[in-house]
């Protein structure tokens, strides 16, 4: 399953008279001068030639009548956890790859390619119906293959691999469908006259093992309908965040770290909620004009304190302060989180 235009999704969601507009989500495009990118943009607006990672300059000259709108990381990550909430309950195994993918073994529930198909529908309809927004999705013997049948009838696609020939399936698509598969790939296959998984399908695996080393078992597993990873189920959050974008840019840092100490609260507030302990801070701090960057540190044990978050947050922002640049965000994070009791952490050990 991957949401369609995800970010834009929930901005048509949340303000629906957007719908059936072209609207990107990104960078501001500053009548045309800016240097940030598209994250993504809806389907009206790919029309023009809009894609996600574009610079925002060309899609405002390709485009100029969008609706450009900044990204709610925030907001995203709201939606993103309901939708899996919801997928996780039609699963025997599930596996979230992104914020808007994920696998779903049903190989247990629904034992024909019918009922998987039924399956597909009912989650369609079940995300459509509680949170209004669509997705597109793949029914396929492996993971390789429903990821690259869940992109072929986007938006709003169900598309399903006859078990009985996969590789049938795969034969007249163009070799760029295979994920991983980029356009040095695509020229260098190109040489070779080769354009379409079929014709890549004669290949033998030992000639892909000689282009392309490791990489080629793996894409020999793809295109023969050979791969069989399982959905590996990660029981927990590898990471939990608060950030927010302020209103307008700040230039006074007391602001910003004032933003910290109440980010920090809210995020240890939310870890002690959990039951989880933290061994990694970090922020995040994007100035105008969207240059972003990241710091963390690793403590020396596991700790829920609030004291322990806002310390080291205000400790790595400080390098920052000397830039006397606006600030546009400024976020908290811990990684590697555990559910267990944290060993007593004093207030000198914290950083390494
Ligand atoms: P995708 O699933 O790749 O794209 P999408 O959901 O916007 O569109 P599609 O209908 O083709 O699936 O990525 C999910 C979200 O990740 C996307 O909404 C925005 C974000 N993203 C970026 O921020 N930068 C990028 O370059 C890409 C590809 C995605
Ligand atoms: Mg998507």
């Amino acid at each position: 399953m991957d949401l369609d235009a995800f970010y834009v999704s929930v901005e048509v969601k949340d303000n629906p008279s957007l719908k059936g507009l072209p609207v990107v989500v990104g960078a501001d495009p500053e009548g045309g001068k800016a240097r940030g990118v598209v994250m993504t943009s809806s389907y009206e607006a790919r029309k023009f030639g809009l894609k996600s990672g574009m610079p925002i300059s060309i899609a405002y000259r390709l485009c100029p009548n969008a609706v450009y709108l900044p990204p709610r990381w925030e907001r995203y990550g709201e939606i993103s956890m309901q939708v899996m909430d919801l997928l996780r309950r039609r699963a025997d195994k599930f596996e979230q790859t992104g914020i808007d993918e994920a696998f779903l073994d049903v190989s247990d529930r629904a034992t024909s390619l019918e009922q998987a198909q039924d399956l597909a529908r009912a989650i369609k309809k079940d995300i459509r119906d509680s949170l209004g927004i669509t997705c597109s999705i793949g029914v396929a013997p492996n993971k390789s293959l429903a990821k690259i049948a869940s992109d072929r009838q986007k938006p709003d696609g169900l598309t399903v691999v006859p078990f009985d020939d996969p590789k049938g399936f795969l034969a007249p698509l163009p070799v760029a469908v295979i994920p991983g598969v980029g356009s040095k790939t695509q020229a260098f296959l190109k040489e070779k006259g080769i354009a379409t998984i079929g014709e890549l399908q004669k290949v033998s695996g030992q000639e892909l093992l000689k282009w392309f080393g490791k990489t080629g078992v793996w894409l020999w597993g793809v295109i023969q309908a050979e791969e069989r990873l399982s959905v590996f189920e990660r029981d927990m959050l590898k990471s939990m965040s608060v950030e927010r974008t302020f209103g307008e840019d700040v230039e006074d840092f007391d602001r910003v770290y004032a933003q910290i100490d109440i980010e920090a609260r809210e995020l240890a507030e939310r870890v002690r909620d959990a039951d989880l302990k933290f061994k990694v801070t970090g922020i995040k701090i994007r100035f105008k004009g969207f240059q972003t960057f990241t710091r963390e540190v690793t403590l020396t044990g596991y700790t829920d304190s609030e004291e322990a978050l806002r310390h080291q947050a205000r400790i790595l922002l400080k390098e920052f302060e000397t830039k006397k640049r606006p600030v546009r965000l400024v976020g908290v994070r811990v990684s590697q989180l555990k559910r267990e009791k944290a060993e007593l952490t004093r207030l000198d050990e914290w950083a390494e």
